[in-house]
């Protein structure tokens, strides 16, 4: 059961300038849900469009679109277990009459057509609606009441995936210590400023077309390598796949480095799985994956980075223009919520200067660098079955 789901709740024209934005806020507050969004907002026609695109055949749409266009309305995103479905029954039934009493629109509404409120009506929804109304990213902040609100939360630093307010800096990552040398990433590391490669010769897994529309439009992405072998690195998956939740504007892959379609493939099956030995309670990877037919894409990104592997674990960032703004090697000992790719992703998104922490010092031997490391590291964990967490 994920802690972090979200809803994307909107107050209507007629709600907020009947004061109901208080009213909701309170409700999904006090409740215990964290708040990741909120904001007023005059939508355009082409946004409110998108937005109820699956009614553009209803006979009330032009209707519906034009009260929707007629004022400011206040937009927002709650997380917190079950926020879909709990987010609905706040808000009551589509039409007035059927709402209980104690819902928003049992209780402060008449009509159908000026419901006052709307909430998404499943996760996927959620999470397009939440892209489509907050391109901008959501708000990134811990929520200390986490463990009055759940048996079963986890204390903010040690959430895995960040979460807690980062304390990265030069040489320092998320969790607020010194990055160990041969994970930080210099400033001259080769595949820096890099147009990313083609990536055509994917064989997607799944949510391929997302994939691909991003890539089309030129949107943010952050590329990760993984594999059905590297079982160290399933929690990087996880930890990914929480990433791309908080940041709905940034367009996720997975790309895998088995050698086998069929092993790769076969990873996704264990969606929603325990692994007690990878120490994950529940896998995830609800973000495009793909398979990499004779490890080409990875060839191309190896060619780019000028080392000898690219393994499980290796994570970039790239911008609408294609550059490769930021990479970081994690491993099965060194996560996400170590480094400082979160803070980079939130700097990224927010406009603000990345972290940058310098060259490489000149006193190094010929080292291999962390990405290397990864790869050989990896192997370790090759046992060809997989099946034995
Ligand atoms: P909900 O908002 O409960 O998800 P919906 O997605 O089916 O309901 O419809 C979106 C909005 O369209 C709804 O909040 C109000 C309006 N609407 C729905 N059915 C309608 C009808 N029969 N007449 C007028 N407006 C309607
Ligand atoms: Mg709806």
């Amino acid at each position: 059961m994920s802690l972090t789901e979200q809803t994307y709740i909107m107050v209507k024209p007629d709600g907020v300038q009947r004061g109901l934005v208080g009213n909701i806020v309170k409700r999904f507050e006090t409740k215990g849900y964290v708040c990741r969004g909120l904001k007023l907002f005059s939508p355009t026609k082409d946004l409110l469009e998108k937005h109820y695109a699956d009614l553009a055949s209803k006979k009330f749409f032009p209707g519906l679109i034009e009260y929707m266009n007629s004022g400011p309305v206040c937009c927002m995103v709650w997380e917190g277990m079950n926020a879909v479905k709990e987010g609905r029954k706040m808000l009551g039934a589509t039409k007035p009459a059927d709402s209980a009493l104690g819902t928003i629109r049992g209780d402060f509404c008449i009509d159908v057509g000026r419901n006052l409120c709307h909430g998404s009506d499943a996760v996927e929804s959620a999470q397009a609606e939440i892209a489509l109304w907050f391109p901008e990213g959501l708000q990134k902040w811990s929520d200390h009441s986490a463990t009055w609100v759940y048996e079963d939360a986890p204390a903010p630093a040690a959430a895995g995936g960040g979460g807690g307010a980062s304390k990265a800096g030069p040489g320092v990552g998320g969790n607020g210590k010194d990055i160990p040398e041969k994970y930080i990433t210099y400033s001259d590391t080769t595949i820096l400023g890099a147009k990313m490669p083609e990536l055509n010769t994917l064989d997607y897994l799944q949510k391929g077309d997302e994939a691909k529309d991003a890539v089309s439009k030129g949107k943010t992405m952050v590329i990760f390598f993984w594999g059905k072998y590297a079982k160290g690195d399933y929690k990087l998956v996880v930890h990914m796949s929480q990433l791309a939740k908080r940041w709905p504007a940034v367009q996720f892959l997975g790309i895998s480095c088995d050698a086998e379609r069929g092993d790769a493939a076969k990873l996704l099956t264990k969606v929603g799985s325990s692994m007690p030995e990878q120490g994950i309670e529940s896998f995830e990877a609800d973000v495009p994956m793909a398979f990499d037919p004779e490890k080409k894409a990875n060839g191309r990104f190896k060619r780019l980075a000028m080392v000898t592997s690219v393994g499980p674990g290796y994570c970039m960032i790239i911008d609408g223009t294609s550059t490769i703004k930021w990479q970081e090697q994690f491993t099965s000992s060194y996560f996400v919520a170590d480094g400082q790719f979160e803070e980079q992703l939130r700097r990224f998104t927010e406009g603000e200067d990345l972290i940058a922490n310098g060259p490489r010092p000149e006193d190094e031997e010929d080292e291999e660098i962390a990405c290397d490391v990864g790869g050989d590291e990896f192997d370790a964990f090759a046992d060809g079955d997989g099946d034995d967490y």
